[in-house]
Order: C-alpha cells, then structure tokens, then sequence
C-alpha cells in the first residue's frame, strides 16, 4: 500500500493568504486538504502611495511552515506559492530588495496607460501580447516608474513578480514563473518570449527580466538559514502556476473540453480555456486577456471587479464603527425590492476610490437611476450587477471561442455568497456549479503532484478535484424578471461605455 503523498501551498490573495497543506490518496483517488494557517493581508498607504507589506507576508509564510511543523507534518514532499498577478519587486545587484512593492491599485500608474498606448498604438500592443488593457499591468507601472521615479530603476538588477520575490527569499534562487510573466503585458503571446522590441520601444530596462521557467518546474529548496531559523528539513520548493488565476482554473473540476469558469474572490475572472491564444479584432474591441496557464494552455478571460466592491463597501462601514459581518451584510441585500438600479461593475470609478458607498450612490445618481440607500440597498445592487455583468461577459467568451455552454463552473471564496451564485444562474439562466472553494490553493497543491510523478496530467487532476470535494449546483429562477433587469443594466452601463 502506497503511501499518501502530502504538498504544502502557499496561495496569497488580495486579503487575505492561507497555507494549505494537500494529502493525495493515489490508490483511493481522493485528495483531502487541511488549512493549517489563515492571515489578513493588509495593504498599507504611506504618504500617497499604497504597497503590499512584503515582510509581513514572508513572516506569515514562515509561520505557516513552523505551523506544519507544529502539526506533525514531517513528511511534506515540496511546497509552493501562488498570488496576484502584475506586481513585482526589485532587487539590487546585491540581492536585497530596493522598496515596497507597489499595489496594483497604487495611483502612480493613472494617465500612464494612455501615454503607453499613444506611444506603441493599441493594435499593436495587442497583437504583440494579447492582454486585456488594465492600467495596472506592470508594462504601466515600469512606465510610471521610468518617469517618476527613474533611480530606483537605474539601481535595480532584477525584476521578480511577487511569488518568485517571496520564493527567493525562501529559496535564495531567482526564477521567473511563466503563468505570471504573461500578465506583465511585456510577454510575447504568440513567439513566447519577452517581447524585446516594446520594451526597448519603450525605454523600459528589459535586462532587468529573467527568462521564464515553465509551471511545475523545481526551483530550489529551503535555504539553510530557514532551515535552522525554523528547525525543519530542507524542502523542495516548485514554482506551480503562481498566478493565483492559473491555479484556480487548473481547479475547475470540468469533466468536458470546453467550459466556461468564473474564478470569484476579490476579482471575478471570468471565461474560458483555449488552446491558442484568440488575438482577433473583437477580442480586442471587447478588450479581453489572454493569459498563460499551465501545460500549454491559453486562459480567455475578462477581469471583473468582483467582490472587492463589496470589501470595499464593508471596509468603509468599518471605518464608520458600524461592523456587519459579509453574511449580515448579504442577508440585508436580501431582504431589500429586487431591481431597483444597476452599476457597470467595471467601470473606472470603482478601481480604487475614497469611499465605495458614495461611490456608487454617486453612480446611481448620475445615470438617473433610484440611488440605493441603506446598506442593503447597496450590496443589493452590487450583486445583481455583478451577476449581470457575468452574463454580459459569458455571451461574449461564447462568441469569441466559438462554443456554447450549458452552464458555468465557479471556483473560490466567492462561492461562499450563495444569493451571488443564485443571482449568476438566474441573470444567464443556466446551471451554475460551484465548487471547490480552495480553487487557487488546490490548483497549486495539484501541479506540485504532477511535477513530483504522483499525477498524470491535468485532465487527471481535474477528475481527481472532482471526485474529492462538493460541488453545489444552481438551477436558473425567475427567468422573466431577469430578462428584463439584464436589459435595464445594459441600458445604464452603456450610458457609462460596457467595458
Ligand atoms: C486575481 C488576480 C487577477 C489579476 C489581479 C491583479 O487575484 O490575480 O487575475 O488581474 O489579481 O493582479
């Protein structure tokens, strides 16, 4: 009898991270999973500028080894990161690391994305990389650097994303994950390289990057400090699909070639999986992203707002003393008349105001519309436009691939919002499934099993999630009175351009 196989990962979102420790029972077919460390991950805004807290995040991942540790696992075969996209850290040719990273929502990069795309033309910005424009993406934020801040670039040697940045300082080795460097906007989509010619282009200093590593490939062990810091073995640490969207869609426990997913946290991604990246002129007309995933695979995708409206909302009312939990807050929404205004989730306004609730009010407002009023109110219209949207967004993934389907998997912490997953079935009157809630984590913990032997493939993965954890399904309601919603959000949202 073979014995069971146990990985550990590392899956850090936008609030909070986990360490989640994977057992994989080949003979039984079923993989279980134990969170064996939760924390907060708080950004933090110095004078005007916003930035992860790098350290505290290392320091959490070294309480999560120590709590493996604690727990009795002495047996963990390797262990690895995912997070975020797009941002990144720079080291010193010394190895030490020059500043906080910057937060995607940091200010530095608004306005920039227009000047970059005057400069290169959006054609051929597109065509080179085949990603979605977000005024984020780390293409922008070089930019904003380059202009504002030049010497912190002339003193830099490496640019690392920010899973090879902690996986450096766990490892001591610098490598460049493949699934992340896709989203710099930087990354050749159809040669597979780091497009040289736009980043010259650009004056952007390309001999900062390393050449990607492919998901699933080993990149060192625990350095010896951490070994004798945190009294434990060395372990080998692989470099997974570190975009946390690449893992959680390697979790999508879709037993059919073509499906449609919705990747639901801080952000909703949602979309599909194709074999070649779709660079044609309505994906770019519908601005839509084509990411790097494990195995050769292409992810189609649209960046949603997501849950962070809601984070938003609930850390604003914090502020304000009030304290209602997300479920209270979700119960609230329930309790209100359905339909009363809608916001174009994605619209500029809500990347990273002041103040979310005046934000949408303000919104509300300024397209005539009922402006919601109590906290319920509120999330209410958060979340029916939320849902509307994916079904704007899932029409759309359907045209671009070509391919129709019957209904929509959702992965992630989201699913735990059981009025959002109702609402979604009901706004594209399909099934949706939801499940598992871990996406991110289990698509890490899966690839770590593919690269140690223990997993034939993904396809293998995919059945094995599938027989291992729930999936809840939701049937479509109230066709009629959605319909008819999905048409008055269209109207609004098209008042304020449907992205
Ligand atoms: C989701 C995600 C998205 C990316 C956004 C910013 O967590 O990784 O895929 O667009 O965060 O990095």
């Amino acid at each position: 009898v073979s014995k069971p196989s146990c990985v550990l990962a590392f899956d850090l979102g936008a609030s909070s991270g986990r360490a989640i420790v994977g057992r994989l029972d080949s003979e039984a077919g079923i993989v279980t999973i134990e969170e064996i460390h939760r924390f907060s991950n708080d950004p933090v805004k110095v004078g005007n500028h916003l930035h992860w807290d790098i350290l505290r995040l290392f320091h959490e991942l070294k309480q999560g080894i120590l709590q493996m540790k604690h727990l009795g696992y002495t047996d963990i075969e390797s262990l690895a990161i995912d997070s975020w996209a797009v941002d990144f850290g720079l080291l010193a040719a010394n190895g030490e690391l020059l500043g906080n990273p910057y937060h995607y929502r940091d200010h530095q990069t608004d306005h920039v994305m227009d000047k970059v795309i005057d400069l290169v033309g959006r054609e051929k910005l597109y065509a080179k990389t085949g990603l979605q424009f977000l005024q984020f993406n780390s293409i922008f934020q070089l930019y904003a650097l380059k202009e504002r801040n030049p010497e912190l670039l002339q003193r830099a040697d490496t640019f690392l994303m920010i899973p090879d940045l902690l996986r450096y300082f766990l490892t001591g080795e610098k490598h460049s994950e493949y699934t992340n460097s896709t989203t710099t906007q930087l990354f050749n989509a159809t040669t597979q390289t780091w497009d040289t010619e736009l980043i010259d282009q650009l004056g952007l200093p390309g001999e900062l990057l390393l050449k990607p590593v492919s998901s699933g490939t080993r990149v060192g062990a625990l350095t010896k400090e951490i070994c004798d810091d945190l009294d434990v073995p060395s372990i080998p640490v692989i470099a997974v699909g570190e975009h946390d969207t690449a893992s959680a869609v390697v979790a999508v426990p879709a037993l059919e070639e073509d499906f449609a997913f919705l990747s639901c946290g801080t952000w909703s991604l949602l979309g599909t999986e194709t074999l070649a990246p779709v660079l044609s002129e309505q994906a770019l007309v519908w601005n839509f992203t084509n990411e790097g995933g494990v195995y050769g695979t292409n992810r189609l995708l649209k960046n949603i707002m997501g849950l962070w409206l809601i984070q938003e909302c609930k850390r604003t009312w914090d502020k304000e003393g009030k304290n209602i939990s997300f479920a209270e807050l979700v119960k609230l929404a329930e309790q209100v008349k359905p339909f009363q205004c809608f916001i174009d989730p994605d619209d500029d306004m809500f990347l990273n105001p002041e103040h979310m609730p005046k934000q949408i009010q303000q919104y509300c407002r300024e397209t005539d519309q009922v402006v919601p009023q109590t906290e319920g109110e509120i999330v209410r219209c958060m979340l029916e436009s939320l849902a509307l949207k994916y079904r704007f967004i899932l029409e759309r993934t359907e045209q671009l691939s070509g391919k129709k389907y019957q209904g929509l998997h959702i992965v992630g912490g989201g699913i735990q919002n059981e009025l959002l997953c109702q609402f979604t079935s009901n706004a594209t009157q399909r099934e949706v499934w939801a499940g598992p809630v871990e996406g991110s984590a289990l698509g890490n913990l899966v690839v770590q099993w593919i690269s140690l032997g223990y997993i034939a493939n993904l396809r293998e993965a995919r059945k094995l999630i599938r027989n291992s954890f729930p999936v809840k399904t939701y049937l479509p309601q109230d066709g009629a009175g959605w319909q008819a919603a999905y048409a008055a959000f269209c109207q609004v949202a098209s008042r304020s351009t449907v992205k």
